[in-house]
């Protein structure tokens, strides 16, 4: 047992000894203990934002990052509510998430007092675990367990919930030790059966899913794939996971895969599905591996036992760590001595046609893919490509080349408003990185003001946003459904580079193609927060629906 402290401070330092280093917050009443005791741990960085979902996206990514819980803390009711963007897409990301949010007082509880919210109602059904605590010697045990919780497994969001009466009371805290989960390799018969699976295959394929993310995972992904010359597809918004331009990367799962693509899938005589969940996107509507029973022999890996299984039945349902079972494979197997080299070149091909960038047609602006096109032909291996919700993403998904070191951060929930919290948390990681956010320009108005800690902080954070002037992922499928017929999208902009100006950063603008290349190389030379924006064809989107 250490000195005597107050509930917050023993919270806090469970914290601290979990390596969380950063908090992202915005203020209130309800929570002012923890504010308090935050005084004394100058260890923790306490970034002040401007809306709760701008610091529950930064968490958020900071949380993907690191692999610990990325932690944001909020006020009660309408505090708590602004947050819940953040809770869904650590959900729907499975990233470790820890959301702290300040309660009326423990007398008050369950009387609808002033800004009152039952969390276990509202958050239930997206969070791993919700818990109010009840008393002040909770709040360091309910840290360690969140950890725990948010860490293990699927990662995903917690939530802790602090009435305003129990956050200063003086407990002592035990030290924290924080222990990864150990999900045990398979029994020696098993390995030795599915080492047959692989050597006997003739055309096996590796899905690639986000637990590659740890460190040393793409290393490991890449070894095992070019041990047993196995092809790549990685899942839903990946690309970063296995380096684009290898000849075994043979493309990614998306929103609209092409038939060529889902036609060499269904070729696949052995599936082994890495760490990866099967959601719909990433299954393309369940059809490959299809629902309940894969056609061909399935592996699915991952270290959660609620994941495996769910909704396909695999030949190999393994509750494992895919690096400790492809690292155990590759000790035990010799690597691949006659691939198949007409299923290798198959992919191959495949990837070259899929990934070669399209020419500009349209003439009402600049089509997005070839600004896309430019910051991939300028970037280093040292940048991170930070995207929110829209249509001006779609080229980055389906021709961005992610190749060594590169790397790519978009909400798998499709959430808007994510890119731009994103980018300060990826700059404020790693100042070595060079980071560019692109967002449309329905995207920059939702959490955009948080670019403002961009200033704040000198971070060199290049903001491109999309300019068309619509809700144009949602004007796409309108002109799809209901041709002719558009309601609700048409937006009216403010000035995007006077609005920049106005934070305080350089405001460039693209007008035409012949701009692109240029422009995105001043505002890379500048090494400070610029904003860009372009002048996005519309035609483009609504043309490409036809
Ligand atoms: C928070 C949130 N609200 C609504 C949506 C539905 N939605 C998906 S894309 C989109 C339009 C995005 O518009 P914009 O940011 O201008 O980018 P564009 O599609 O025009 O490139 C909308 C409204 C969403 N995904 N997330």
């Amino acid at each position: 047992m250490s000195e005597p402290v107050t509930s917050s401070h023993a919270l806090l330092s469970v914290f601290s000894q979990a390596g969380i280093d950063r908090v992202f917050l915005v203020p209130g009443e309800s929570y002012l203990g923890v504010l308090d005791a935050l005084v004394d741990f100058p260890r923790i960085d306490t970034v002040t934002c401007r809306h709760e979902g701008g610091a529950g996206f930064m968490a958020v990514a900071d949380g993907r990052l690191t692999g610990r819980p990325g932690v944001a803390m909020v006020s009660r009711g309408p505090g708590a509510s602004h947050a819940a963007i953040a809770v869904h897409t650590a959900q729907q990301d499975a990233v470790p998430f820890i959301l702290l949010i300040g309660q009326v007082a423990e007398k008050d509880l369950r009387r609808e007092a002033f800004q009152e919210v039952d969390y276990q109602q509202m958050f239930g059904g997206i969070a791993k675990w919700v818990f109010e605590c009840r008393h002040p010697t909770q709040l360091a045990e309910t840290a360690a367990k969140a950890i725990r919780v948010a860490t293990s497994g699927a990662c995903g969001p917690v939530v802790i919930v602090l009435p305003e009466d129990i956050q200063q009371q003086a407990v002592a805290v035990e030290k924290f030790k924080q222990r990864r989960q150990i999900a045990g390799v398979p029994a020696a018969s098993v390995m030795a059966s599915l080492g047959e699976q692989i050597t006997a295959a003739k055309k096996p394929l590796i899905l690639a899913g986000g637990c590659f993310e740890r460190p040393g995972g793409r290393e490991c992904l890449k070894a095992f794939a070019e041990h047993f010359q196995i092809p790549v597809v990685v899942t839903f918004r990946r690309q970063d996971l296995f380096e684009n331009d290898h000849p075994l990367y043979a493309g990614n799962m998306g929103l609209a895969n092409p038939d060529d693509q889902m036609a060499l899938l269904a070729e696949s005589d052995l599936v082994l599905a890495l760490g990866t969940r099967l959601g719909d996107i990433t299954t393309q509507n369940y059809r490959f591996p299809a629902y309940g029973r894969a056609a061909q022999t399935f592996v699915h890996c991952y270290p959660d036992s609620r994941v495996v299984g769910w909704d396909t039945e695999a030949d190999f349902p393994l509750v494992t760590d895919p690096i400790d079972l492809a690292d155990a494979l590759m000790q035990s197997l010799p690597p691949a001595s006659h691939p198949n080299r007409e299923w290798l070149a198959a992919w191959h091909a495949f990837r070259t046609r899929y990934m070669t960038w399209p020419e500009q047609t349209a003439k009402d602006g600049v089509e997005f893919v070839q600004v896309v096109k430019a910051v991939m032909d300028h970037a280093s291996e040292q940048t991170t490509i930070c995207l929110d919700a829209g249509t001006f993403a779609a080229p980055v998904y389906h021709y961005a080349p992610f190749t060594k070191g590169r790397r790519l951060m978009s909400p798998l929930a499709g959430a808007m408003g994510y890119g731009t919290p994103a980018a300060l948390a990826c700059a404020m990681r790693d100042p070595s990185r060079e980071v560019i956010c692109m967002v449309g320009d329905g995207g920059m108005l939702m959490t955009g003001q948080e670019m403002i800690l961009a200033v704040e902080r000198q971070l060199p954070i290049i903001f491109i946003v999309s300019s068309n002037r619509t809700y144009g992922s949602i004007r796409k499928h309108q002109e799809e459904h209901y041709p002719g017929r558009t309601s609700g999208t048409t937006l009216f902009n403010p000035d995007f580079v006077e609005m920049a100006k106005s934070f305080g950063m350089p405001g460039l603008r693209i007008n035409q193609l012949d701009e692109v290349s240029a422009v995105i190389a001043q505002a890379r030379s500048l090494k400070a927060p610029v904003l860009i924006d372009v002048n996005t064809s519309l035609k483009g989107i609504v043309r490409s629906a036809s």
